[in-house]
């Protein structure tokens, strides 16, 4: 898999590549470090996001610069890569065009049921992150190329989407990954997970305060659901990017086997789904206009948030049986 990958992906002069819309430390941490590999081999790379990073994550563009993409820059590269993704419209509506471009496209992912466009792909569903992914790439070419800019970006991969080594994703793989990445680069970690998460607002807190209030157990104390609404964001000068991490707090209650987020958002009911037992979210998201992994997923519900709930709670207990 590394092997096809790396000789193809070489070949080519000049990469553009793409971290998924809404980015998130892992996106963002594989993407530095990709292009950074790139450059360390020869090639061109520009890095390329249709969103602003949030303000924890922006210094990662520290390591590598993120340019916004435009459909007539698109003829300057020779391939494309796209990270942390596995189908082009997780990537905003410039990267939906690169496929009629008839040049090659790759990825490297972690996420169940690919796309076929791929001229070649590293696509393992049993990694934390794509940010371990692209360690085992640097790892499986040449790991004297992993410098301090690289392990960091890879760090805040691997520490965001495994919830600081906290999720069953996290495997044996994923902690050697680490320990080499604080090997090699010259970092500590707490300085990764400080700049990550010390970084709350008084209003994001009282957000969360309304939010944890509405937690309820249904399906026999099985299920967990918390919300936020217009009215919460409105009371406390918040957004819905202050809501991140809200879900994992009714999954921290004793005897609960997943939980739900809805989240009103102008249009719609945004619905991001946990688990930790054999409840797949993934299955259940698909049933809700979305998708993602077993243990983590998200769709949506056109609303009212009543109904939103009542459907969404619904499926969740069909896979109860
Ligand atoms: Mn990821």
């Amino acid at each position: 898999m590394y092997k096809e990958f790396i000789e193809k992906v070489t070949r080519h002069q000049r990469i553009a590549v793409f971290s998924h819309v809404r980015p998130d430390g892992d996106c963002l941490g594989s993407q530095a470090a990709f292009c950074l590999w790139l450059q360390k081999n020869g090639i061109n790379a520009t890095a390329f996001n249709e969103d602003d990073p949030s303000d924890n994550l922006a210094w990662t563009t520290d390591f590598f610069p993120l340019e916004k993409p435009s459909e007539d820059r698109l003829s300057d590269f020779d391939a494309f890569v796209i990270l942390d993704g596995n189908a082009l419209h997780r990537f905003g509506p410039v990267a939906e065009t690169i496929a009629d471009l008839g040049k090659p496209i790759y990825m490297i992912d972690h996420h169940p049921q690919p796309d076929d466009i791929f001229e070649a792909g590293i696509s393992r569903t049993d990694y934390s992150s794509t940010a371990e992914l692209v360690y085992e790439l640097y790892a499986e070419h040449d790991i004297t190329q992993i410098d301090t800019p690289a392990a960091k970006a890879m760090y805040v991969g691997i520490v965001t989407d495994t919830g600081s080594y906290q999720f069953d994703s996290v495997t044996p793989n994923t902690l050697r990954a680490g320990a080499e990445l604080l090997k090699r680069g010259d970092f500590k970690p707490n300085e990764v997970v400080e700049k990550v998460y010390a970084t709350k607002t008084l209003n994001q807190l009282q957000l969360l305060s309304k939010a944890l209030d509405t937690i309820t157990l249904h399906a026999n104390q099985q299920i967990a659901s918390i919300c936020v609404t217009k009215a919460m964001f409105d009371e406390t000068n918040t957004q819905k990017e202050d809501t991140e991490g809200f879900v994992s707090y009714p999954l921290s209650i004793s005897g609960v086997k997943a939980c739900i987020l809805f989240r009103e958002d102008d249009d719609r009911i945004k619905i991001s789904l946990r688990s930790r037992s054999e409840i797949d979210v993934n299955q259940w998201a698909r049933q809700i206009n979305g998708g993602g992994h077993k243990k983590a997923a998200a769709g949506w519900h056109v609303g009212p948030l009543e109904q939103a709930i009542k459907d969404v709670l619904a499926i969740g207990e069909q896979q109860l049986k």
